[in-house]
């Protein structure tokens, strides 16, 4: 750890594929690590590290556990496009219940955005992290409304948020969309270790979260430097086995959030 003893962190989400890896990497660095999930945690646990079994539905619970944390890293809910009915309570009401134990025990939250938040930009623009959000389904809107509560939790209540808008974050790019938005799990994991030590925030931040991808020209300027973060992966290697590797479906490939913008996608024009 390189800077002054923290409160514990509670890490929600802490079952899924980035929890399991950020848990990990974090109480490698020392951080003492308060998990939750409504999955058991399925690895040895870490040190310094305990788990609590909860679902985002239960406030009581979610405030309980909350209680003593400076940093509250919300990876929980669901993670891909999903009906309606199944996003709003894990992602709306579940956050919900984040921020009311962030404002009630000072804490900073971390919000796992999106991509999605902004899927149906189109892959020939370069967007800033104040452009628009147009979100390319009932996953990325909860990921839109995320941020906007975390906003409101700041100009209410002085919580402090970073948002991160994760584009791939999976151990190797897949595919050739990915070639710009992979983001790898060091990428991942040195960023949140910076959004849980910088001193203050004075707001919400915003990052894009993509490793270092010479194809990454979708996503301008973030606060990255505010964090003291920069990428240092990129997906450029693979680029000679995954350039060929896309759908021939011209949703998919014209907009940012690719396959997600072609769900139930209906319009003629
Ligand atoms: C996400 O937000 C999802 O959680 C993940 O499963 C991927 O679909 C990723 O975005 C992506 O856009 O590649």
């Amino acid at each position: 750890m390189t800077e002054s003893p923290q409160k514990p962190i509670l890490l929600t989400g802490a079952s899924g594929n980035l929890g399991r890896m950020l848990a990990k990497a974090l109480a490698a660095e020392g951080f003492a690590l308060k998990l939750t999930d409504i999955a058991p945690f399925p690895d040895p646990l870490p040190a310094g590290a305990s788990f609590t079994r909860v679902d985002l539905n239960d406030g009581v619970a979610l405030l309980r556990l909350a209680e003593g944390c400076g940093t509250i890293l919300h990876f929980g809910g669901v993670s891909v496009e999903r009906p309606f009915e199944e996003v709003l309570g894990p992602n709306i009401r579940g956050l919900y219940h984040v921020y009311e134990a962030a404002r009630r025990e000072g804490a900073r939250v971390v919000f796992a955005s999106s991509n999605h938040s902004i899927g149906f930009h189109e892959r020939s623009e370069t967007i800033d992290a104040d452009c628009d959000f147009l979100p390319d389904g009932y996953y990325g809107l909860s990921k839109a409304y995320g941020e906007l509560m975390g906003r409101m939790y700041w100009h209410k209540h002085g919580v402090e948020s970073v948002f991160i808008r994760i584009g791939s974050a999976i151990p190797e790019p897949v595919d050739a969309r990915m070639l710009a938005s992979w983001l790898s799990f060091p990428d991942l994991a040195r960023l949140i270790v910076r959004t849980v030590v910088t001193e203050t925030l004075g707001g919400c931040r915003v990052i894009w979260g993509a490793s270092a991808n010479a194809r990454m020209t979708w996503w301008g300027k973030d606060d990255r430097e505010q964090l003291g973060w920069a990428p240092r992966d990129a997906a450029d290697g693979f680029a000679g086995q995954l350039a060929g590797k896309v759908s021939g479906d011209p949703v998919i490939e014209r907009y940012m959030g690719g396959a997600y913008c072609a769900i139930e996608y209906s319009r003629k024009d």
